[in-house]
């Protein structure tokens, strides 16, 4: 059974996170994904946070798998010829480097359907059109400008920025969406076109929930929030620690274990349909004939002592006990994994979600596999190339180069 993207060949002019996310998540699907670099240096990720010198950085190795890479100085003119031939040859263009460095190089949008009306042409960028649409952006703005660093956090501290990257990341996702229906509706219409997406957007859509609540603010006081009832809420949204963000109550409690583990804590949700079950557990069976505590509204101002109670109660087992007990209850609860637990989790390593993968340079290395899973054609994980790697091969195979002519290239140092 053949992969799912085989046959679409993507242009991949992607640097740092959020567009090789895109790219990689679509080598894994099986499109041919040529990596193009600038000579000599290459994504500067290569070179940063690096474990082991002069060897390529886990940042960019995790990010970048399954790839081809050609080095190419797109700013000169041997470089621009090739390059307007790989566009011809490719079925999907991605980028995100500043607003406006494309057509810097030469190629608008314009230039590029021209070349390739099929052109599939996506991009990242920080904000979409408006006053901050030339900025340059990395991850942690997008979490403060798209909503995500105002509403997480301590009640009373600072705004805070979460380890899940999901500018970046989720931004890449939300491209590889875009990059799979305009090749769906080329189809259809023969033609390609511009896929845009901006990280301050992807960043908001995915705090939804907190522009839900801040409409609910206008009706009166958000009662599941930590604030209530003896907190004051003001004009938007607050921080609300580790509150659930749904319709269900949730914390995080210490277990067994927290006074030397800092990850020895569990989430437990009390579950209105569960409630029975998670109090009988606890030993609060008392509280199921109270009325001050037997509906979901009478625990709602109390909700500090709901969980205070179940803490007594969690800090006499480990996270995985907790995890054993209250699961066949149906009560929601989640241990705080740490990396070390996931990295060495077996069910992950058999799903391919956390992949083992052999460098060159490296050697075996850990990286994080596809998280979306086809039946009939599953991702083969691989490592990421070295820097040029596939020079000659693309520009041989792809551009239709001879030898000569390649190597006149690399002597002007176009490639
Ligand atoms: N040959 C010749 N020149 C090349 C090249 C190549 N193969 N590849 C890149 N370049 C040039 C670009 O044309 C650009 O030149 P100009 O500034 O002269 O137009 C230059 O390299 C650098 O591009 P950049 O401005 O994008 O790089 P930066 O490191 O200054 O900024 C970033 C990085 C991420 C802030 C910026 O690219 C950006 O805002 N991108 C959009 C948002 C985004 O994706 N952010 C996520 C980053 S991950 O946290």
């Amino acid at each position: 059974m053949g992969k799912a993207l085989e046959g679409i060949r993507i242009l991949d002019m992607t640097h740092v996170q959020s567009g090789p996310t895109c790219t990689q998540l679509l080598a894994w699907f099986g499109a041919d994904v040529i990596k193009v670099e600038r000579p000599g240096t290459g994504d500067a990720t290569r070179g940063q946070l690096r474990d082991i010198p002069d060897v390529d950085s886990l940042y960019f190795t995790m990010l970048n798998g399954n790839k081809r890479s050609v080095t190419l100085n797109t700013k000169s003119d041997k470089g621009k010829e090739i390059f307007a031939r790989l566009i011809k040859a490719c079925d999907v263009m991605v980028e995100n480097f500043a607003p406006g460095a494309i057509d810097r190089m030469g190629f608008p949008w314009e230039k590029i359907q021209e070349i390739n009306p099929r052109m599939v042409y996506a991009s990242v960028k920080g904000f979409g059109p408006g006053p901050y649409e030339d900025c340059k952006v990395y991850e942690n703005v997008a979490q403060c400008t798209g909503g995500s660093a105002s509403t997480t956090g301590e009640l009373e501290g600072f705004p805070m920025v979460t380890g899940a990257q999901i500018g970046d990341s989720g931004t890449g996702l939300n491209l590889a969406l875009g990059i799979v229906t305009a090749l769906l509706h080329r189809e259809r219409s023969g033609r390609g076109q511009r896929v845009t997406c901006a990280m301050q957007d992807g960043v908001l859509n995915l705090c939804r929930v907190k522009l839900r609540d801040q409409q609910r603010l206008a009706h009166g006081p958000l009662k599941e929030y930590p604030q209530y009832p003896h907190g004051e809420f003001g004009a938007a949204v607050p921080r609300a620690g580790n509150a659930s963000g749904g319709g269900q109550p949730g914390w995080i409690v210490r277990c067994k274990g927290w006074e030397t583990d800092p990850d020895a804590y569990t989430y437990v949700i009390t579950q209105a349909a569960s409630f029975h079950a998670l109090a009988k557990a606890i030993g609060r069976e008392d509280w199921l004939e109270d009325p001050e505590w037997n509906t979901p509204e009478a625990r709602l101002p109390k909700l500090d002592q709901v969980f205070a109670e179940i803490e007594k109660w969690t800090m006499t087992k480990t996270k995985f006990e907790v995890m054993d007990i209250l699961n066949p209850l149906n009560v929601p609860c989640g241990p705080i994994l740490s990396m070390q637990e996931l990295a060495e989790e077996p069910s992950l390593r058999a799903t391919g979600t956390v992949v083992e993968v052999d460098h060159p340079e490296r050697g075996k290395y850990l990286t994080v596999g596809n998280p979306i899973k086809l039946s009939d054609s599953p991702s083969e994980v691989g490592r990421s190339p070295l820097l040029g790697e596939h020079t000659d091969e693309i520009l041989r195979e792809v551009v239709g180069m001879d030898e000569d002519e390649i190597a006149a290239a690399r002597e002007e140092g176009a490639v």
